[in-house]
């Protein structure tokens, strides 16, 4: 299986704001916004088992790897906060589409053209394998490239934190990785579920964020037959984040 699809591929394609804003407005009312989140990384960081985590609440313990493309959908409420911190008590109904890649070499060329259509990254690596974290750099360079702009929402996690005694990766040099590129950091274990809400939601929380400075922007562009609308014209090759 390349991938699996359960919902329009295409929904939200387009500018960075179409994409941002995609289905804002759906003709079933189930949901206020559909998220496209994407999990990347090496093969065996545990992308896989991260996101099962975080939708089912469980853990496998074996390693099928993924072949090509694949995904998992949660439904979540999220409440909007003032820029002090405080709720402001406005809540939308999302639907998270949680994009799972393969780490593998062989279809890079696949899964890359897939960072286009996301909205925000989890670039994760393994705190066991100091191979995989060194690759971090190489992941980001091809987020960069291919991504709906240079500076997209990433939150880098560090997964198998229940493997201590196997640890290769220090806290501390994550960290200054992710304060060097200006984007979260979390250690997280599928295993045990340590973390993995928290970093999930803090990246739904920075794309969410990075709609609401798109609301001001100009109107929006008609429906398109299926009750998605669009806040500005598609632009292929744009690579910038402002609205
Ligand atoms: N102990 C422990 N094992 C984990 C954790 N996360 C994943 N694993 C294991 O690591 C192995 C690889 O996990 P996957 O989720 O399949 O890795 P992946 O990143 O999806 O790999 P590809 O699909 O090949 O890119 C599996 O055996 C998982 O059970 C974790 O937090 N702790
Ligand atoms: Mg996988």
């Amino acid at each position: 299986m390349l991938w699996t699809s359960r919902l329009p591929l295409t929904a939200g394609g387009g500018c960075p704001v179409g994409r941002f804003i995609a289905l804002l407005i759906m003709t079933d009312g189930d949901y206020d916004y559909l998220i496209k989140l994407l999990a990347l990384g090496d093969s065996g960081v545990g992308k896989t088992t991260f996101l099962y985590r975080y939708t089912d609440n469980k853990f496998n313990p074996k390693f099928i790897t993924t072949v090509g493309i694949d995904f998992r959908e949660k439904r979540v409420v999220y409440t909007a906060s003032n820029p002090n911190g405080t709720t402001a008590g406005k809540t939308f109904k999302v639907h998270l589409q949680l994009w799972d890649t393969a780490g593998q070499e062989r279809f890079r060329s696949l899964t890359t053209a897939f960072f286009r259509d996301a909205m925000g990254f989890l670039l994760m690596f393994d705190l066991t394998s100091q191979q995989s974290f060194l690759n971090v750099r190489n992941w980001m360079s091809q987020l960069q490239a291919n991504a709906y702009c240079e500076n997209p929402d990433i939150v880098l996690v560090g997964n198998k934190a229940d493997l201590a005694d196997q640890r290769e990766v220090q806290e501390k040099q994550a960290k200054e990785l992710a304060d060097k590129y200006g984007i979260p950091y979390f250690e997280t274990s599928a295993a045990t579920g340590v973390e993995v809400d928290k970093a999930v939601i803090t990246l739904l929380d920075l794309v969410m964020k990075r709609m609401e400075q798109c609301v001001d922007k100009p109107p929006a562009e008609p429906a398109n037959g299926n009750g998605a609308t669009k806040l500005s014209p598609a632009q292929p090759n744009e690579k910038k984040c402002a609205c």
